[in-house]
């Protein structure tokens, strides 16, 4: 848990309560808005004096997952000839992409112009052999218990990548150190952060928000929410 409240005591009490009431109004909410905007509400209590340029930094746990350079792997698996976990030297050796996009939150905010730099999932992917058939992949974070997926279409789109910067530096711990997935089509609660795992699979399951009555596909101004 980062900045404002660290070792003070009434802080994390009321961090503590205010998680409480998050969670308990998750079984009252009576629509999907509801109920995910008092989830989202005690992260954002987190960090109210960062400036963050435009971003709110979510967790669903209320911890955030520290990267271990020495021992941080991403694997490759599921439906694969040949399983793989990559260091972060081998996923920087791959080739690099730079982009700059725009990234949109479900519930209305939006960070304009974010320059990303990071690796294309069919470079990681031709590591590992994925088996003819399956449509899908799973994003699992080191932040239990969130993942979400794409279809192989999806995630083969010219603006879709494993982003390790973010602003000309390292992806900061925040924002998913050492690894997030990239989806600027799509809004953020499909960009994992704290990427661990990718799983390919036979198909789509449901993803952390779907779980809560976020449309599978979420297409930024296509899709359920407030984001246009
Ligand atoms: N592991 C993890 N990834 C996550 C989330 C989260 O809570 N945990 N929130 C998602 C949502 S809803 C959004 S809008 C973005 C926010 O990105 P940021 O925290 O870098 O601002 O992260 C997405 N990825
Ligand atoms: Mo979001």
């Amino acid at each position: 848990m980062p900045d404002a409240h660290e070792g003070k005591p009434v802080g994390r009490a009321v961090f503590l309560t205010t998680v409480a009431a998050g969670v308990t109004s998750l079984l009252w909410g009576r629509g999907v808005w509801s109920r995910v905007s008092s989830a989202i509400s005690p992260v954002e209590s987190l960090v109210p004096l960062v400036p963050t340029g435009g971003w709110r930094i979510y967790t669903v746990s209320g911890s955030m997952p520290r990267f271990d350079p020495a021992t941080w792997r991403l694997e490759v698996g599921g439906a694969v000839g040949r399983p793989a976990a990559l260091d972060i030297h081998e996923l920087r050796a791959l080739p690099r992409v730079d982009q700059v996009s725009t990234f949109h939150c479900v519930t209305g905010w939006t960070v304009k112009n974010v320059r990303w730099g990071g690796v294309r999932i069919a470079d990681v992917l031709a590591h590992v052999q994925p088996q003819p058939g399956a449509t899908a992949l799973r994003f699992v974070s080191a932040e239990e218990p969130y993942d979400d997926y794409l279809t192989m279409e999806q995630a083969a789109l010219p603006d879709v990548l494993l982003a390790y910067e973010m602003d000309g530096k390292p992806l900061p711990r925040e924002h998913g150190a050492p690894l997030r997935l990239v989806i600027p089509d799509m809004y953020g609660y499909k960009n994992v952060k704290w990427l661990k795992r990718i799983e390919v699979v036979p198909k789509e399951g449901t993803g952390y928000w779907e779980g809560y009555g976020y449309d599978q596909d979420a297409w930024v101004g296509h899709s359920n929410g407030y984001g246009t």
